[in-house]
């Protein structure tokens, strides 16, 4: 009788402990899990590929015929996550540069096509020769004020520079 007792109450603690037992399995299994669900379980986005927009076309020419030494334009306003073609041209009979470090460095540079030529990567500045074009394309990341200047010496203090904006979209 004491025997037969004793079964049953050590068969009613192995019922428990099955039970905790398998009630932790299940935790732990969700524990595991719910990581993935996490990543799993945000809408997923509509692919957007920015380098298919339509390239908003800017022109800029680096002096002139009458070899004045300016940007025209010298202000520029670009948005940042549009996709800009930015057409520079020089007229003039000396060589000048697009520089303007900060701006190529809050911007993302899909290509550089100049002649038969597209580079692409990084750019810092442009040296444009007499009667010569370049088509810059690239989108704005970063906003922000940022100076632009010819280096070749003594242009930048005659006037050859200008200002770069990048704003976020108008919403
Ligand atoms: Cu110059």
């Amino acid at each position: 009788m004491l025997i037969f007792l004793s079964e049953g109450y050590m068969r009613h603690i192995y019922k428990i402990f099955i039970q905790v037992f398998s009630t932790w399995i299940f935790v732990i299994c969700l524990l595991v899990i719910s990581p993935n669900l996490a990543i799993a379980a945000p809408v997923k986005l509509a692919s957007v590929d920015f380098t298919k927009q339509t390239a908003i076309e800017v022109k800029v020419s680096l002096s002139n015929n009458a070899n004045e030494l300016k940007f025209t334009p010298d202000r520029f306003i670009f948005e940042s996550g549009k996709r800009y073609k930015l057409l520079l041209s020089n007229p003039s009979s000396l060589k000048h540069y697009f520089t303007s470090k900060d701006f190529s460095d809050a911007i993302w540079t899909q290509n550089v096509v100049a002649g038969n030529v597209e580079i692409k990567g990084n750019i810092r500045e442009l040296e444009l020769r007499p009667n010569t074009t370049a088509a810059w394309t690239f989108i704005p990341i970063k906003s922000g004020t940022y100076e632009l200047h010819c280096a070749i010496a003594g242009h930048t203090e005659a006037g050859m520079r200008g200002i770069i904006t990048i704003q976020n979209p108008a919403q």
